[in-house]
């Protein structure tokens, strides 16, 4: 049960939360990176609507100020099994990724690869010295850009941190995530993996019709039972449609058209 000085302390997190919300914060979008990821709950955590494995988001760290920015997207060693943070490009010798910073970050941002025994993520540091012309502050923008990567069925809960409302030599253990993402994956529609749900897929879906795929099976069978009952049937074809025609990733390159 909660003490009262425990709710006390989570009431003034909160508080504290709240007050800071407007500076810094992780927008999800769709690979696109315009795209926001539709929210079913945003009462803490953020929960967003189910997202298929194999699909490919992005995470963007936006701020409307100008301030001084510490903090991080961390997940357990746990949920790492079903989805990949990754900043983008290649990282330095000091696993600096240059790529995930944004120019409005400031002239010396840094996104940081962080993995440790019980938890992986990316920790962001932008530039800001008050006016020092040695150095380009940041401004009001997007700031950070990191992939997310669905790559089972299951869940993954994210935490975003802002490490400066913690008094220096906090314990990591003892931070408290300003906001938590949590995402849904389950089995995809893409059946022939081209990173669309269309009519490919759906005669894919019809040749299995009425099939009743084993419990070790790995084929066409299994993958069109999404609800796993050993039977594929009208239930599975309505959760075939509740992703027709998303992609789980950026287009292909048009095809030739002499191929048709
Ligand atoms: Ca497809
Ligand atoms: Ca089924």
């Amino acid at each position: 049960m909660l003490s009262v000085r425990t709710v006390f302390v989570l009431a003034a997190v909160a508080v504290l939360a709240t007050a800071t919300w407007a500076g810094v914060w992780p927008v999800v979008c769709c690979y696109d990176e315009k795209t926001p990821l539709e929210v079913v709950d945003s009462n803490g955590p953020t929960v967003f609507r189910d997202i298929m494995v194999g699909t490919r988001l992005t995470i963007i760290i936006r701020s409307d100020e100008a301030v001084q920015f510490g903090g991080g997207l961390i997940m357990s060693q746990e949920d790492s099994a079903f989805g990949e943070l990754q900043p983008r490009g290649t990282g330095d010798k000091w696993w600096n990724y240059p790529d995930s910073c944004r120019y409005e970050a400031g002239s010396d941002a840094q996104a940081w690869f962080v993995v440790d025994p019980f938890s992986v993520g990316v920790d962001f540091v932008n530039t800001f010295h008050g006016g020092d012309r040695r150095f380009r502050d940041a401004v009001p923008g997007d700031w950070f850009i990191v992939d997310y990567h669905a790559l089972q069925t299951g869940s993954c809960e994210i935490g975003f941190y802002d490490y400066s409302l913690f008094p220096p030599d906090t314990p990591s253990d003892l931070f408290v995530p300003l906001e938590t993402l949590l995402f849904h994956h389950v089995p995809t529609r893409d059946l022939n993996a081209d990173r669309v749900v269309n009519l490919k897929d759906f005669a894919v879906f019809a040749s299995q019709w009425g099939a009743s795929p084993q419990t070790d099976s790995n084929g066409l069978d299994a993958a069109t039972d999404l609800d796993t009952n050993h039977r594929v049937d009208l239930d599975d074809l309505r959760l075939f449609s509740d992703f027709w025609l998303e992609r789980t990733d950026a287009p292909l390159p048009a095809a030739d058209p002499n191929q048709e």
